[in-house]
């Protein structure tokens, strides 16, 4: 029997039909596989040409110049068309190049187009010229690990997402004898350039070693690659030069879908809050989009909470004629205040549902727990710049990392108190949860970077929420609207007088269309009390069963559902616009270096315009570093841009915000983005942020 049922399996599975349906290449794959992206008129001609742009100017910071001399000077470029160039630039730009390119740091959609694009303008240059991929990210550059790209791994990857081409890594080439086997590697497979595709850290990475290898005339030259949005480049004097990383609008559009899904089930079953963490690590960009792509009920913005003031508590200071400094930026507490605040809201209109976005970063924005970061993060870059064993392996548990943070405090304590971990520290330390106490502990990136979507934001945020919606409960002030005709019905029923009870029970009865149970009535006893003070039972009587159902249908329970939302949106395929400005994106990395650029980033300027406004740009690495602490010193970084708290974008989400929150009669405001569509006329061209930003915020060029 069991033999007969595996050969009618077998037979199955070779069945061409049912071969054609279970295949892994589904219609969306084959159609990506064979779309073309759009690309800037400039690349329509048959050679480009760089034309430096003086005009963009840049703070210059001091160590930039001096640890990146070959670089500094570098200026903005822009890529033009060119049709009949003369004899020597034909050369040139024709010549025979070997290219190396390199995935660094987490995925983001639209990096096989970059591959794509740097293919496709080189071989149209020179059919000679070879692309090599670096595998696991910079580790294959440092053991020269890198596979030649051909013309049929290309195609199959164009316009899919995910970086499965040649994978990725987060390691960083930071050291003298990884910078010498980089430079081996180069120098092995006789390459003219590297390129560097990845985040603000990466792009660093890709200054030291354009930097490095200046001399060898190998060019390096960068990508922004990241789907957390921070990195954006302005100049000087605010010009925007790159509004968006790559992958940023595909993983929003991907959470927003799945944010927005959520909004349609709450509002349809009414008895969960939906909390749904969301990536970005600091910056609150892919937050921001996502309240404006879904309006969900309530969107924290990291940002925003930095620039808190608590007026009330700095009056009263100022009362005494003292400051309280206390008062500036946002604690947990509070915070947690601010989401029970909106729940409570939406309870008197009997909204007991909702969606919450958080994003996975917001601590970083809370007073308290960024001193424990920044505290934590020196001290562990501190221990393993002085140790031959790095802390995560000395101090493998948790309870051996606290010894070691007491150790430290009790050292302070002899020493004056004045060390960066110090007893009160420890004390505030200790009395967080464990869990979350292990994810402030955890192993930086090796960038030296927090790891933020390794902790719990959500749970210490809304562990905080339920303690205190608690609170309100027994005073009486979270409580769930009961509509006037589901009051007056159920009270028909039972053959009593709504009025006559009306009056005992609700604080509003009968003004208001949704009734709110007394703040005094918080629990059948007290009901009962309620009633009889009203002279409507006796001692001996029962409450009358639709009055006791009226009350129990007015205590709210608060149920949630927590979502992550990441890795889910990073791997999915990109949106058009990602398509698009990756495939162009490479063509401009090409175009850079065939035009003999090094230390510069590829970048696409006027992308909150229409498509046809698009210019393809080289950006200037050096000049946009600046010192920043990392592993516990100062180190030149690209600086990562935040939400800005005076953008139009910003803005529309602040003054939406009572509206997205709904707490009234009315019905909720959902929008819903809906899933990409790669194909079709309904597809947004470019992500809310930009568009809104771009009415107000860009200067006048
Ligand atoms: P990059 O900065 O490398 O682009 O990565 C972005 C990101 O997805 C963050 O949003 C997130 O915090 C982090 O990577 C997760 O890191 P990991 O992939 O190592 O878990």
């Amino acid at each position: 029997m069991q033999e007969s049922q595996d050969i009618l399996a077998e037979e199955l599975v070779k069945n061409p039909e049912i071969e054609k349906v279970i295949a892994c290449d589904s219609q969306e794959m084959i159609e990506r596989r064979t779309h073309v992206p759009l690309i800037c008129k400039v690349f329509n001609q048959p050679y480009t040409r760089l034309i430096p742009q003086d005009r963009y100017q840049f703070h210059v910071d001091r160590e930039a110049k001096n640890s990146l001399p070959a670089i500094i000077e570098n200026v903005v470029q822009k890529v033009v068309g060119e049709n009949a160039p003369d004899k020597g630039f034909k050369t040139t730009f024709g010549k025979q190049r070997n290219i190396g390119i390199v995935f660094s740091g987490g995925p983001a959609p639209g990096g096989h187009n970059v591959i794509a694009g740097v293919y496709d303008a080189a071989k149209k240059a020179n059919p000679e010229n070879k692309v090599f991929g670096f595998l696991l990210g910079p580790e294959g550059i440092v053991e020269n690990d890198a596979v030649e790209i051909d013309h049929d791994l290309v195609n199959r990857y164009r316009n899919l997402g995910g970086f499965t081409m040649i994978k990725t890594g987060r390691a960083k080439i930071d050291t003298p004898n990884k910078m010498a086997l980089s430079r081996e590697t180069c120098q092995a497979l006789n390459l003219s350039a590297l390129v560097v595709v990845g985040g603000d850290d990466s792009n660093t990475n890709a200054a030291f070693l354009a930097q490095e290898m200046f001399d060898d005339n190998i060019q390096v030259i960068g990508v922004p690659k990241t789907i957390d949005g921070d990195i954006q480049v302005k100049d000087a004097n605010g010009h925007v030069l790159c509004a968006m990383s790559f992958g940023f609008h595909t993983a929003a559009r991907a959470f927003a879908n799945s944010v927005g899904n959520l909004c349609t089930d709450s509002s349809s079953d009414v008895k969960y809050w939906h909390i749904c963490k969301v990536m970005g690590r600091v910056a609150s960009h892919l937050a921001l989009e996502v309240a404006l792509q879904t309006h969900a009920n309530i969107t924290l913005i990291g940002e925003e909470l930095a620039d808190y003031t608590d007026n009330q508590r700095l009056q009263a200071a100022e009362k005494k004629g003292e400051t309280d400094y206390l008062a500036y930026g946002m604690t947990l507490r509070h915070l947690s205040r601010v989401i029970c605040d909106g729940i409570v809201r939406r309870a008197a209109f009997g909204k007991n549902y909702g969606v919450i976005v958080i994003p996975e970063g917001v601590l970083e924005f809370v007073n308290e727990i960024q001193v424990f970061i920044i505290k934590l993060n020196t001290i562990i870059g501190e221990y393993n710049q002085t140790h031959d064993s790095d802390f995560h392996s000395t101090y493998p548990i948790l309870e051996d990392k606290l010894e070691f943070l007491r150790r430290l405090a009790r050292r302070s304590e002899e020493e004056g108190g004045i060390a960066v971990w110090n007893r009160r520290d420890d004390d505030l330390f200790s009395d967080i949860p464990e869990f979350f106490q292990e994810g402030l502990l955890m192993e930086r990136d090796s960038h030296g970077n927090f790891q933020f979507s390794q902790v719990e934001t959500d749970k210490v945020v809304m562990g905080l929420v339920k303690d205190y919606l608690d609170i309100l409960k027994e005073e009486g002030e979270y409580k769930l609207g009961i509509h006037q005709d589901v009051y007056r019905k159920s009270m028909a029923k039972g053959g009593l007088d709504p009025d006559l009870y009306g009056k005992a029970i609700f604080r509003n009865y009968p003004e208001d269309p949704f009734l709110m149970v007394k703040k005094s009535i918080i629990s059948i006893k007290t009901l009962k009390q309620g009633l009889l003070q009203a002279g409507l039972i006796h001692d001996s009587d029962d409450i009358p069963v639709p009055v006791k159902k009226i009350y129990q249908k007015s205590v709210p329970k608060f149920n949630t559902q927590t979502h992550f939302y990441g890795y889910d949106g990073r791997g999915n395929n990109p949106t058009r616009f990602d398509c698009n400005y990756t495939y162009n994106l490479g063509l401009t990395v090409f175009s850079l270096i065939a035009n003999g650029s090094t230390g510069q980033m590829a970048g696409i300027k006027n992308l909150e315009k229409d498509f046809a406004k698009w210019e393809p740009i080289g950006i200037p690495i050096a000049p946009l570093m600046h010192l920043e602490e990392r592993k516990g010193k100062l180190a030149l970084v690209i600086e990562k841009s935040v939400v800005d708290t005076k953008s139009t974008a910003f803005m529309a989400v602040k003054v939406s915000r009572e509206k997205w929150l709904a707490a009234g009669p009315a019905e909720d405001n959902y929008r819903c983005s809906g899933p990409i569509r790669f194909a079709g006329k309904s597809e947004e061209d470019r992500p809310i942020t930009l568009v809104l930003n771009a009415i107000k915020t860009a200067p006048k060029n």
